[in-house]
């Protein structure tokens, strides 16, 4: 493998010189920098991010900590905030946490081993976790409150108004009889687009029937066992508390022909891509995903770019997409 030696010799400069192009750090003259690109190609030459790690701490990485990679909204989310990360001069190396805090934990130790610039967490569980960590983190969803991280920004739907507009679609379609189905009990966000539901409904003395999920999405589940435990035909109305879980929704009243909408209207949460895709197209509430992971990407590269900037905390608006369903 070629070194940073064989690349001066061959470009008939020093090695500073090199050391200075592949950096950028310093002044090289355009006509020096063409010859430094030649040599390169010619050797094949791969820089070692190690080594310029070890020297720098600046290992050129970002780190990403998904609570869920089967779950269409956290791949779209992740695969957002990849897009344009090699231009702007970063990889990115992600974890899957499972949405548990153990695995977590293991997340955030070997991302520090690997020495990553900045990390963006989706759904955390855990906090003191990242008080010291000596990096500029991104929390989108964060479970405890952060506020006194004075490195972790928090990033977040505006999932209140979100579950208010989902009750308002159901009352103004003239449903009456609704059962909504909460996410677990871990999830800040649902437990947020559950409160904006129940007050928007206590506000139209609407009765909420209420049914717990405690997983999200998972294979080894079988939601259609739990589902079976609801007798959808007092209902007229269900907001269920994320997409992917009320496309299973969908797909067992199908199963069951309860016809959607003429016996029961459906809404969901998230607007994933998958929506489309399914029969009824459903209705949900939109918190773009496009929005989500550039928020949270801008917000840690201003960050890990200018060490002093202060955190902050950001809400971002949401809305109602009415489809089939
Ligand atoms: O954490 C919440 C629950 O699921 C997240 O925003 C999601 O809606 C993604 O599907």
């Amino acid at each position: 493998m070629s070194n940073i030696r064989e690349i001066a010799k061959r470009a008939g400069v020093g090695i500073a010189t090199v050391s200075r192009y592949l950096n950028s750090n310093g002044y090289v003259k355009q006509q020096t920098a063409e010859k430094i690109q030649k040599a390169i190609d010619e050797l094949n030459y791969v820089p070692n991010k190690h080594a310029k790690a070890l020297f720098s701490s600046k290992s050129g990485a970002i780190g990403l900590i998904t609570p869920s990679i089967l779950n269409p909204y956290f791949s779209h989310w992740i695969s957002e905030i990849g897009k344009d990360l090699r231009s702007k001069g970063f990889a990115l190396i992600i974890f899957n946490s499972d949405d548990d805090p153990v695995k977590e934990a293991e997340a955030i130790q070997i991302l520090r081993e690997y020495r990553v610039e900045g990390l963006i967490v989706g759904r955390p569980q855990l906090v003191e976790e990242y008080a010291n960590i000596g990096i500029p983190v991104v929390a989108f969803e964060n479970r405890f409150p952060m506020d006194d991280l004075q490195n972790v920004s928090t990033v977040i739907a505006d999932n209140c108004t979100g579950g208010k507009l989902a009750f308002e679609h159901l009352w103004d379609s003239g449903c009456r009889n609704i059962l909504q189905i909460m996410g677990p009990s871990v999830f800040r966000a649902t437990e947020l687009r559950s409160e904006g539901f129940l007050r928007a409904a206590a506000a139209k003395g609407a009765k909420i029937e209420l049914f717990q999920f405690d997983s999200e999405f998972d294979p080894q589940v079988d939601i259609e066992e739990r589902l079976s435990g609801i007798d959808f035909c007092k209902y007229d109305g269900v907001f269920v508390f994320n997409d992917i879980a009320a496309a299973k929704v969908l797909q067992y009243l199908g199963e069951n022909r309860i016809r959607v909408p003429q016996e029961i209207r459906v809404i969901g949460f998230d607007d994933n891509f998958v929506d489309k895709m399914l029969s009824p197209r459903l209705t949900t509430i939109r918190q773009s995903v496009e929005e989500a992971a550039r928020i949270c990407l801008d917000t840690l590269l201003q960050r890990v770019t200018k060490k002093k900037l202060p955190r902050v905390d950001v809400v971002f608006d949401v809305e109602l997409v009415v489809r089939e369903s």
